[in-house]
Order: structure tokens, then sequence, then C-alpha cells
């Protein structure tokens, strides 16, 4: 297992998650079990930041998978969550928990309107079903040289995030379900905030600039003004480390050289697991 390629990735994390990392070490009932380079981790992350949740953050690699985690978690994944020492894992599943086991934490981010929460759990799911699979499949892309597939990959993912932002153009925002966030927002932040991997590894992400979304003009300003408001969240930006440490890991799904389930998945078409 020492030889997995991200074994030996950067052990904790930097930059402004690790003021948060030292701020929950303390023993508590509730423990996040995670990696801070997670995109899943951070989804779950963010809710307990939100909803001011005591917990316990323990770092773990989970390609160099110890017997604390593998005991919790037969897949040995991050997120997993240990509540009063009962494990949980899936970061959606971790997600929708922490609404319902702690009502009285801080606002609720499931809509009070039956009709606007089931609509919000479409979109939500459109997130993980769509918009993440299409980010790994065009990070993944190679050879690079294939210029007409990269562009193939480059179109599908930016198709998915407008026809996402369509769904909250008429609303005033910035948040997908109005003035303030909701659990989709967390859900996708995560891949919102990584957008910057395109640019680096992929000759740019391709979502049209400011002026420039031709008829899709309004549905691009309305992602941007989203992108903008969940970028700034404080629980969003303060979960995330020094953008250096992402860089070997991001590299990998690039040179296609990553071993991970979620890697494994995307390049047999599964999707994200
Ligand atoms: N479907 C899972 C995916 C979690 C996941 O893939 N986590 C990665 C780290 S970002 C992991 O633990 N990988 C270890 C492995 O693939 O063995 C979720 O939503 O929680």
């Amino acid at each position: 297992m020492g030889s997995h390629p991200d074994a030996d990735l950067h052990p904790v994390a930097t930059g402004p998650a690790k003021t948060i990392v030292d701020a929950h070490q303390k023993e508590e009932g509730l423990k996040l079990y995670s990696g801070w380079f997670c995109p899943f981790v951070q989804r779950a992350w963010t809710v307990l930041e939100e909803k001011h949740i005591p917990y316990q953050y323990i770092e773990v690699n989970p390609y160099n998978k110890g017997p604390d985690l593998l005991s919790l978690n037969p897949r040995g994944l991050v997120p997993t969550l240990q509540y009063n020492a009962k494990p949980l894992f899936e970061s959606t599943v971790i997600c929708d928990f922490l609404e319902d086991a702690y009502p009285t934490h801080g606002p609720s981010l499931f809509p009070a309107d039956p009709f606007d929460r089931a609509r919000m759990k479409i979109w939500q799911d459109y997130c993980t079903s769509r918009i993440i699979p299409a980010f790994h499949r065009f990070l993944q892309w190679q050879p690079m040289s294939d210029k007409e597939g990269l562009e193939r990959v480059r179109k599908e993912f930016v198709e998915a995030w407008r026809v996402w932002s369509a769904e909250m153009e008429e609303g005033e925002g910035p948040f997908f379900m109005g003035k303030e966030p909701m659990m989709i927002d967390f859900v996708v932040a995560p891949w919102a905030v990584r957008l910057w991997v395109f640019d680096h590894f992929k000759e740019g992400l391709g979502i049209p600039a400011e002026g420039k979304g031709g008829e899709h003009e309004k549905t691009w300003a309305r992602f941007r003004k989203w992108l903008k408001a969940i970028e700034e969240r404080p629980s969003v930006k303060n979960t995330l480390s020094d953008k250096e440490h992402y860089l070997p890991i991001y590299n990998r799904y690039h040179l296609d050289t990553a071993q991970s389930e979620m890697a494994k998945a995307v390049r047999k078409g599964r999707g994200v697991p």
C-alpha cells in the first residue's frame, strides 16, 4: 500500500484549513475522519462548519489505510464520520445526516417548503451525477495531443455547469436557492473552488468570460455571481489548503496515473462511486 502513488501526499492541512484543523483537535463524540485534500470531505466539513456542530478532526491518508479507518469503513474512504462510536460514510449521506441529527444547530440547509426541497434535490443529484464526473473526465483527458477529444470533454463539462446555472437564472441569488446557501451549494462547492486546475493542466476551463457568453450571457452572469458567493463563503474558503499541495495530486489525475477508486470509476465510465 505504501507504493500507492498518493500514499506520499502532503500529510496535513495547510493554509486556512490548518487553523480550523488546529481548533478541532479536542476529543469529541463526533469525529470526522478526513483527508485535507478531498473534495468529498469538504462537503461534510463545510456543513459541520456552517452548523457550528462540535466535532473532532482526524487526519488520515485513505491511500495508506490504517486499521482505524478500515475498522470504521471497509472501503477505507474519507470522509468517514464516527457518531457516538458508530460509523457513517458517503459524503452526501453524511451531509443529510448532519442536518437531520443537529436540527437546532445553525440555520437549516434544507428549504422549509417541500416543493423547494424536492427541486433542490433534483439539481443536487445533477451535481453528483453530471457535473462531478464531467470534471474528472476533463481533468483525466489524455493524450493532450488529441485536441478534438480535449474539446469534447471540455464542452461536456461547461455544458453541465450551464444547464445547472440556467436552473437558478430566474432567482436573484446569489446562492442556488436564494439569499442563503443551502445543501446544494455545499455539495458542489468543492469542485467549484477547484476549477483553477483546468487553467493549470488543461489549457483553460472554457467557461465564457464576462460579456462573452453570447446567447447564454445571462446564465453565465448568474453562474459568476454564484461562484463568487461560494468562493467567499468562510466555511468553503477556510477548509482549503495551500494550492501548492494540491498540485501533485491533480497532476496525477491529469496524467491519468491516479489509482483511487474515484479515478478508476471515472475511467470505466461509472461516474463517481
Ligand atoms: N463516494 C464517496 C467518495 C469518497 C472518495 O472517493 N474519497 C477519496 C479521497 S478524495 C478516497 O478516500 N480515496 C481512497 C481510495 O480510493 O482508496 C463519497 O462521496 O464520500
